[in-house]
């Protein structure tokens, strides 16, 4: 498999129990079931071809494995956010140390607010999130950071789920996978579009590692959609991060080569 880039994920917190939740019921988190789903997750990124790199376990911060909401990767440039949950704040300093020895960073200041689930990159386009967890001020600060780079950035509209990419992921440049519920698939006509299955409201975070992509094994109608399309599916099984609202994107940060 051809090398792909580098990956940075986080081991999963102690106290992952008193996670954030939006749009779910507390239920009890099976912390050694979640760490072996976590495993298989970082060896599905290996498998892909991504050098990953594990950071330490944040025991007090109960939210950390979530390292996609902390940071979003630009050609050339990484932005640290200022998540939209106070709680999840001190996680963006180990994360703007790891990647400030990769790239040059740059950060949200405390005036806004954006969270990395709200930020999708599509080649050269950024779609933003307006979700609880990003603001009209995190919008024009990661506007202005990125355009110089070449960047043009959108805002979207979502209802029904914690962040934009919840609703709606890239499984390659110009495909992307939706739930019309949640995301408008008007704003994206530009695209070819797969649409979740009705009954899988949740499906639409697949994370794309290039030739493969990673979805939960939840959802096998939508697999079956995505396959449909032409691309290679590697599902696995989410479901003890799915209880804290995490997904497939969330565990990881990608930096391609
Ligand atoms: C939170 O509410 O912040 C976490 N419990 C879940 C974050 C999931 N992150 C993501 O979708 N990018």
């Amino acid at each position: 498999m051809k090398k792909q880039g580098i990956a940075i994920t986080r081991e999963i917190s102690r106290s992952i129990e008193n996670c954030e939740l939006t749009h779910l019921e507390r239920v009890p988190i099976d912390l050694k079931r979640a760490r072996h789903q976590h495993g298989a997750y970082t060896a599905a990124l290996k498998e892909a071809g991504w050098e990953v790199t594990t950071l330490a376990e944040e025991p007090h911060l109960p939210d950390s494995v979530f390292v996609e909401d902390t940071a979003v990767i630009l050609a050339g440039l990484a932005v640290i956010t200022r998540p939209g949950s106070e709680s999840r704040r001190p996680e963006t300093k180990s994360i703007a140390k790891a990647l400030s020895s990769m790239l040059p960073v740059a950060f949200i200041s405390d005036s806004a607010i954006l969270d990395g689930g709200d930020v999708l990159v599509v080649g050269k386009k950024i779609f933003v999130g307006q979700s609880s967890r990003s603001d009209s001020a995190g919008y024009s600060e990661l506007g202005n950071l990125a355009k110089p780079l070449g960047y043009g950035v959108e805002t979207i509209p979502v209802k029904s789920c914690l962040h934009l990419k919840s609703a709606v992921t890239a499984i390659d440049d110009r495909t992307l996978l939706l739930n019309p519920k949640w995301v408008n698939p008007e704003l994206f006509k530009e695209y070819n579009l797969v649409e979740v299955h009705a009954d899988e409201p949740a499906a639409a975070n697949c994370l794309n590692l290039g030739k493969v992509i990673i979805c939960d094994d939840a959802f096998p109608k939508t697999r079956q959609r995505i396959q449909a399309a032409g691309f290679l599916v590697n599902s696995i099984s989410l479901d003890e991060l799915a209880k804290a609202e995490g997904a497939a994107t969330c565990c990881s940060l990608l930096m391609p080569q």
